[in-house]
């Protein structure tokens, strides 16, 4: 609409390649998504969402700000919502799922630069994402060594960077740095807002996130039955939706489905017949609009019963303890929560195999999909041990390297195709 124009505009968002973006996108999700058959009704939830991405939601999120509050965008899910919610600000992922100006982006950085790392360069480059734009701080957290640097460049084009240093090592050590930058994080944050963070307003925060991925975890224990009640790209989808939307409409949201899929469940309906193959996808969070891998892996005709990721079980797994009194003792719940993450950029990393197998037990997955964005060391690099881990239990796993490009579908097809046929 033309309000949504003037908005985007005083954003300083680039209409032209911003309406490019929204032309790519919409359809994208309409061949994708909307062509899919058996979808719960309660998807439509989502799909209004994902339609009003850059337009009721920004409008939301200016609204917000008029009323004083802040807005906080996020590169990873070891920036705690809680604190910034605490303080009176709004988290949101700032998702980087898509190619976009990548000319320009690769003045910028090295060509063998992972899609994720590019994706957020681009968006940035090219003035196409409303929520970076409108962000009052942006953070950047010291993870893997490709992010860690770009933010180093990122700090020149986006003027309220914030870095948080992060442990490598689970260690009593490690533990104490990630305290620090949380306690550091939460001083920055409450400058921001002028808003001190209370005892009273820490818990409700806590609950607030904890009751958000409460209703995750109801869902990923409907995805337990056979048939599967949603597939892989919806769920998917609710877990990307999870970073930007309103918490309260979306854990309500979430609930919904899970009521509907409760329903299909008992009345043994799926998405698909009873002994689909059952997939799990593991590996690189799979941002906002990346659709790629679900897309070919369901095109196939099998079903993705879970997603290891950050985008996903990684990033919802753990809830905060919600008893502390203080403010300083539930900053040790929010450290302990978060420090319990376990991404490839920590060493050694087992917990991360232990959880993959656990999840392959819980939701009866036949086989594991290794998703490796090219480039991407840490993951690529703990793609072998883990195939090794679940060979130990029977379980084939296919170790997948792609991008963002449409390039390699043919050949991701093919081997996709492959590897479902021998399950
Ligand atoms: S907690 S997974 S969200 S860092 S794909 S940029 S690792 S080279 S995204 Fe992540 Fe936080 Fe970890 Fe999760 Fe680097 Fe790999 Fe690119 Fe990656």
């Amino acid at each position: 609409s033309e309000d949504y124009r003037a908005m985007w505009q005083d954003l300083g968002v680039d209409l032209e390649g911003h309406d490019a973006l929204l032309a790519v996108l919409g359809d994208a999700y309409r061949d994708i998504y909307l062509a899919q058959k058996n979808r719960p009704e309660a998807m439509a939830y989502f799909d209004f969402v994902m339609s009003e991405v850059h337009g009721l939601r920004i409008k939301e999120l200016m609204d917000e700000k008029r009323e004083g509050r802040k807005i906080i965008g996020s590169y990873c899910v070891f920036v705690p919502e809680e604190i910034a919610l605490a303080a009176n600000a709004t988290l949101v992922g700032l998702c980087s799922g898509a190619d976009f100006a990548m000319e320009e982006v690769e003045r910028l950085l090295p060509r063998n630069t992972c899609a994720l790392i590019k994706s957020s360069f681009g968006f940035k480059l090219a003035k196409v994402c409303p929520y970076l734009e409108s962000a009052d701080m942006v953070v950047g957290e010291n993870t893997c060594d490709g992010k860690k640097k770009a933010y180093e460049t990122l700090g020149g084009l986006v003027d309220n960077l914030y870095i948080m240093d992060l442990p490598q090592v689970k260690s009593a050590q490690g533990r104490e740095l990630l305290k620090a930058e949380y306690l550091r994080f939460k001083d920055a944050v409450e400058v921001l807002t002028g808003v001190k963070i209370t005892a009273e307003s820490l818990r409700d925060a806590i609950v607030l996130v904890n009751k958000k991925r409460a209703a995750m975890h109801r869902l990923l224990a409907l995805r337990k039955a056979d048939p599967a009640p949603i597939s892989g790209l919806d769920s998917l989808l609710a877990n990307q939706i999870f970073f930007y939307d309103n918490p309260q409409r979306f854990t309500e949201s979430v609930h919904l489905l899970c009521d509907e899929l409760e329903k299909r469940v008992a009345e043994k309906r799926g998405v698909s017949a009873p002994r689909t193959p059952r997939i799990l996808i593991s590996g690189c969070p799979q941002a906002v609009p990346n659709w790629k891998l679900p897309m070919i892996i369901e095109g196939l005709g099998a079903v993705i019963v879970g997603e290891e990721s950050c985008v996903g079980e990684r990033g919802t797994r753990n809830l905060t303890d919600e008893s502390g009194e203080s403010v300083a003792e539930m900053m040790d719940a929010i450290v302990d929560r978060y420090f319990a993450v376990d991404c490839a950029i920590f060493t050694p990393n087992g917990e991360r195999r232990d959880h993959i197998r656990e999840m392959v037990e819980s939701y009866g997955a036949d086989g594991v999909i290794h998703y490796g964005l090219q480039f991407c060391q840490p993951y690529l690099m703990e793609a072998v041990p883990v195939e090794n881990s679940l060979e130990e239990v029977g379980i084939p796993c296919l170790r997948l390297e792609t991008d963002y490009s449409m390039e390699d579908m043919g050949q991701l097809k093919t081997r996709v195709e492959a590897f479902v046929e021998q399950l």
